[in-house]
């Protein structure tokens, strides 16, 4: 089996770091997280649609439930958690907000993702699979006692598909001196598209792009031999709210109604000629709409880039 280069370096420095974590408790090893577990969540997630007229979009009886489920778990596992109320449309969403105590209050590293769905469906790809991975790396955080050099804040936003009116009402709520707290921001919005595309917003093009998060997922997926391609989200998704006031964001994505190509299908399989995602935003978004493998793939790396990121000083 012949390794490339940049795969062997990457190897090499994610063995460093798990044989460094054996002699120092000060870099653990980040884990992996339990695939079983995330699909537990977006099993609830569609549960709570089919039994609230088949979505948990804003404003309508699917939402709110997904919000307390979310906040149960959390409160369970010893987070800070803040239900955030806000009006739009004439209806009152919610931002579940959780700390995890402990860490430099001074640099936020902030991990998120939207909670609601689109009215078409119950969103289980757009984004409970986003949701429930955040989810579950916030309860591994708890299991494990990770203590890391920066606070962890993790967040869950409400109708963002009204256009981020969620995540735009914290960051605009936030007084200053609380958001230049929040060094980076990891958005987690698609994640298991049947037919998965591995992108990572571009650090590099992206306005406040993150290098350091495009860093850490990439060497995530080069550890694991899949090769990831930059991607520019524009402004749609979460990651905007943050980036209007300078804040650092990234994140993975594993595509929407764009088409796969053939370069893309010789390095990632699946169909070329074909959308990442034939159910985005449709009532096909279901819990059989998701690639178990993807999924977990980009859960393990957002879990990867939490731990190392968190557990270093803060970098652009
Ligand atoms: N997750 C999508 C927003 C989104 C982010 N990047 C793209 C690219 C192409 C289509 C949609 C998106 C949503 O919440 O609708
Ligand atoms: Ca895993
Ligand atoms: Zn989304
Ligand atoms: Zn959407």
């Amino acid at each position: 089996m012949r390794f490339t280069k940049t795969a062997l370096t990457s190897a090499l420095a994610l063995t460093a770091m798990t044989l460094l974590s054996g002699f120092s408790n000060a870099v653990p090893a980040p884990p992996d997280i339990s695939l079983a577990a995330v699909q537990a969540h977006l099993g609830q997630f569609q549960r709570i649609a089919d039994a609230n007229g088949g979505n948990r979009a804003h404003g309508r009886p699917g939402y709110r439930p997904s919000v307390d489920y979310v906040r149960a778990k959390l409160d369970e596992a010893g987070f800070r958690t803040t239900l955030q109320p806000f009006t739009y449309n004439g209806a009152t969403g919610w931002n579940v907000i959780a700390d995890w105590p402990g860490g430099d209050q001074d640099n936020v590293l902030l991990v998120g993702g939207h909670l609601d769905s689109v009215t078409t469906g119950p969103g289980i790809n757009d984004n409970a699979s986003g949701s429930g991975a955040v989810l579950e790396i916030a309860l591994t955080v708890a299991k494990q006692n990770f203590q890391p050099r920066r606070h962890l804040r993790f967040a869950w936003w409400g109708a963002e598909e009204l256009w981020l009116i969620g995540s735009d009402h914290y960051t605009k709520k936030l007084p200053q001196t609380e958001r230049a707290k929040i060094k980076s921001y990891l958005n987690v919005d698609m994640i298991g598209s049947p037919n998965p595309a591995y992108f990572v917003l571009d650090g590099d093009r992206y306005p406040t792009g993150s290098v350091a998060i495009e860093r850490a997922l990439k060497d995530y997926f080069t550890s694991i031999r899949v090769p990831a391609e930059d991607i520019d989200m524009g402004g749609r998704g979460d990651h905007a709210s943050f980036s209007r006031y300078g804040i650092a964001v990234g994140g993975p994505f594993t595509g929407a109604e764009g088409i796969k190509t053939t370069a893309q299908a010789n390095k990632w399989g699946g169909t070329a000629g074909r959308a990442y995602d034939v159910c985005y935003h449709r009532a096909c978004d279901r819990t059989g709409n998701i690639h178990a493998t993807a999924l977990d793939r980009n859960t393990d790396a957002v879990a990867y880039a939490v731990w190392t990121l968190a557990a270093a000083p803060f970098a652009p």
